[in-house]
């Protein structure tokens, strides 16, 4: 028995015990308060209930995984999806999530496993960890040490996506530029481009890593006057951005409605693939700039506080199997971290040159860091500004 994974629950048996029992209970159906801590002090030895609540991204699984799941083990998944981990972490934090698993990005699970968040793994319930690729869990270890609290579900990076037809004919005389961030953040191109539609993520974390790394400054941790140099270069493309929004992207693009977009390389080919099968196809593709993307990688990880980290152990170790996981990237066009599903992706996929990156792009890719809760408020004190555009 892994002496991590008990120890946890016996802190939270205290911390239920211990003052945490009101925020628990108001939260738990229609169990008096007393009927509300005794499963809680007894769930280590009783088998949990045939449950497990799932918390990921929008657009991030194949359409059987769930099925598959659920009838291999008998446990009944509810599954919601959220668009930012800035909504994900403020769940966290304000504790009793009600879920088993959650997706963070790894460099805002680094935040949450400082903040005591998650469960440790207990990897004697992961055999299928040997699938996984040596070179991911080195970049995750640089994170999360000794690969202790997360494992990859799929990574990517940030960059910027066209419509490649849409783009040139509204560009004009204009060549494509070198730079694929000019796209978005040269008011040259983006003044041209606005007659077509350019879309941002919408966060203050993605928005601002963009600019600064655009800019040729620390992309985690540049000093205010940095940040306050990113705000004016943004605001001189302010008046170009149609929209911001995250999760949408896939069908603006899909649609025609936008032709440019900062946003997930994943979600760019998801788009151009799903305006094939709506059969309106439109030519889209996430470009892989010269100086690089940055680098993300979205993890699952267990909540301290998790009702059913048994049935957590169960859905990671179904999900680490090759063929899960291929599934998944042949459904949603991200990168995955499992060397043994490899075999299993499409060669349409695995030959996406801005799928599964060269060693080069790879090289050059910025990797995932984490800004100081002080620069955190400070972006999104800038953002907020940017957003309005006042
Ligand atoms: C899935 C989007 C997840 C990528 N559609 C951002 N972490």
């Amino acid at each position: 028995m892994n002496m991590n994974l008990s120890y946890s629950k016996y802190l939270l048996g205290m911390a239920i015990i211990t003052g945490l029992a009101t925020v628990s209970c108001s939260k738990s159906d229609n169990n008096t308060t007393a009927e509300a801590a005794k499963p809680t002090v007894t769930a280590a030895s009783e088998p949990e209930e045939k449950i497990l609540n799932i918390y990921n991204w929008s657009d991030y699984i194949a359409p059987d995984t769930i099925a598959n799941f659920e009838k291999e083990t008998g446990i009944k998944v509810r599954y919601d999806v959220f668009d930012s981990n800035e909504i994900l972490h403020a769940k966290l934090i304000a504790k009793n999530t009600g879920y088993d698993i959650v997706v963070p990005g790894s460099n805002w699970a680094k935040l949450q496993i400082d903040g005591g968040l998650f469960q440790k793994l207990d990897k004697s319930k992961l055999p299928n960890w040997k699938n996984l690729d040596p070179g991911i869990l080195k970049q995750m270890a640089e994170l999360d040490p000794g690969n202790t609290y997360l494992i990859d579900w799929m990574w990517s990076y940030n960059t910027v996506g066209i419509n490649v037809d849409k783009v040139k004919a509204a560009l004009g005389d204009t060549p494509m530029p070198d730079n694929a961030w000019d796209l978005v953040f040269n008011p040259t191109y983006t003044s041209k481009l606005k007659s077509c539609g350019i879309t941002f993520l919408d966060t203050p974390a993605d928005v601002f890593q963009a600019a600064l790394h655009y800019l040729g400054k620390p992309v985690y941790t540049g000093t205010p006057e940095d940040y306050q140099a990113a705000f004016d270069m943004l605001m001189k493309v302010r008046p170009d951005i149609k929209k911001f929004n995250s999760g949408g992207q896939i069908d603006d693009l899909a649609s025609g409605n936008i032709c440019v977009a900062y946003g997930w390389a994943g979600d760019f080919n998801l788009a151009h693939k799903r305006s094939i099968e709506n059969k309106a196809e439109q030519n889209i593709q996430a470009l892989v700039p010269k100086t690089g993307g940055l680098m993300f990688m979205d993890t699952m990880a267990i909540p301290a506080d998790a009702k059913h980290p048994n049935n957590a152990h169960l859905w990671m170790n179904y999900i680490m199997q090759p063929k899960v996981t291929a599934a998944i990237t042949n459904t949603v066009t991200y990168a995955n971290p499992n060397k043994a599903a490899t075999e299993f992706v499409d060669e349409e996929i695995k030959n996406n040159k801005s799928i599964f990156l060269s060693d080069e792009d790879i090289a050059k890719l910025v990797p995932p860091g984490v800004e100081d809760a002080k620069t955190k408020r400070n972006m999104t004190r800038l953002y907020t500004k940017f957003k309005s555009g006042v």
